[in-house]
């Protein structure tokens, strides 16, 4: 235990307390002992996670904003205190600027569809950057395509970090034609944090709308979307210990109110008669049908989880798993990292001379080890660095530096076998 002057009595990190919460940690894989290292792909759910979302099924199912009787109210109340949560964990102004969705791709779809409604006129631009997932590409393109606008795109070096001509960042690719820009908080294949609020902060000086793809940071990063300035963030919640098919769009709430809606049907409404339809205020205009109750309550509870540890001594944890496995893969002849930044989240992707990435995984595997192979659907990325694609390990605070060992002996073992 430390203790401080203002006798602020913070434990040590624990990695065996935090791992006690998992209950997939006791797993075994191939009569191995799991060792989960795809975190990037989809984390883990902690057991207080699984209990909120059986508990919603179990005592209060019931559908919300529509009932008068009992359970449609704490079902309500329920929803509500989980949008309260999300809005304090990303420090929005206002509740209402918290629209759940299904996913960071929904997020990023219902963006592309209804800025480009609002902003893009033919000959308009959209600025992306080369390292950005295809869920914040191909909504852009299609974006693009319907409002006869151009994509164009910012480059990456070769340690994965974008390529600034000067201090001005974006004066190289943006124009008086770029009316959004949409980047990515931090890259699922290589890593990189970015810097966005520098970005968003020239975008904002240049007019343009800022969109950015939050999917890989908040679970690693303090998001403080006042701070960043961003109009609006994506993110989902199972990759910050939340259920699969629930994400978020925060979204700054004049540019909201602004914005038509995307997808329509019940909830969303406010008046509907054959001639015409007005909509719901916010957030009910873009969260049309029975939303997905359980996983929004399930996204509260992850919120409150994290809001419960020590996330700055879990990212310092993170970053010596990041650098004890960089080290150690290091010494294998042939092995080379893809994206080497100097800011980066635990996520590591590399090739081996020789060696195939989905034979490497499929072995890996074989050994109990859960990673991802392939190009994590950031194809333009691969091509950019000439690979079809690599083995990616990505962390979490319950990894330890004892299974980055036992990863890298089942690398090398792997490699042997292979070569
Ligand atoms: N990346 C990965 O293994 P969804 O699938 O909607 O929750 O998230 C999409 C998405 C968008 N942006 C970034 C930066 C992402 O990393 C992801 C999801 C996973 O890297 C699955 S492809």
């Amino acid at each position: 235990m430390k203790t401080n002057a203002d006798t602020v009595v913070r434990k040590e990190f624990d990695v065996e307390e935090i791992r006690a919460q998992f209950p997939i940690l006791k797993e075994q894989v191939h009569g191995r002992p799991l060792i989960y290292f795809d975190n990037a792909a989809t984390g883990q759910k902690p057991q207080r996670v699984i209990e909120a979302v059986g508990r919603y099924y179990a005592t209060i199912n019931s559908n919300v904003h529509r009932g008068v009787h009992t359970l449609s109210n704490l079902a309500t109340e329920a929803q509500e205190a989980a949008r309260e949560a999300v809005r304090r964990h990303i420090n929005a102004k206002h509740a209402h600027e918290v629209i759940f969705t299904a996913g960071t791709t929904a997020s990023l779809n219902l963006a592309a569809h209804s800025l480009g409604q609002l902003l893009l006129k033919p000959g308009d631009e959209v600025l992306i950057s080369a390292m950005e997932h295809h869920a914040n590409i191909v909504p852009w393109q299609l974006a693009c395509e319907r409002h006869g606008a151009t994509l164009k795109v910012m480059p990456v070096t070769d340690s994965g970090e974008l390529a600034f001509p000067s201090s001005d960042h974006l004066i190289a690719r943006s124009s008086d034609r770029t009316r959004i820009l949409a980047i990515t908080h931090v890259s699922n294949t290589l890593g990189t944090i970015n810097p966005v609020k520098e970005l968003i902060a020239q975008a904002k000086k240049r007019g343009i709308t800022t969109v950015v793809d939050g999917a890989q940071a908040i679970a690693h990063l303090d998001v403080d979307v006042q701070d960043l300035g961003c109009d609006l963030y994506a993110f989902s919640g199972h990759k910050m210990y939340g259920p699969t098919g629930i994400g978020v769009l925060y979204g700054r709430e004049k540019l909201l109110e602004q914005m038509p809606p995307w997808q329509s049907g019940g909830e969303m409404i406010d008046q509907v008669t054959f001639e015409k339809t007005t909509y719901a205020k916010l957030p009910f205009k873009f969260e049309a049908g029975t939303p997905h109750i359980a996983g929004i309550i399930g996204l509260g509870e992850a919120v409150r989880w994290m809001e419960d540890q020590d996330k700055a001594a879990m990212a310092a944890h993170e970053q010596v798993l990041l650098h004890h496995a960089t080290k150690e893969l290091l010494t294998i002849d042939g092995l080379r990292i893809i994206g080497t930044a100097k800011e980066k989240v635990g996520v590591i992707s590399f090739i081996v001379e020789g060696v195939h990435h989905y034979d490497l995984g499929t072995l890996l595997d074989q050994q109990g080890i859960a990673v991802r192979t392939g190009h994590h659907c950031t194809q333009p990325l691969m091509d950019r660095f000439g690979v079809s694609g690599t083995t990616r390990a990505s962390f979490a605070p319950f990894n330890t530096v004892e299974e980055v060992d036992v990863f890298v002996a089942a690398v090398k073992k792997a490699i042997k076998m292979l070569r």
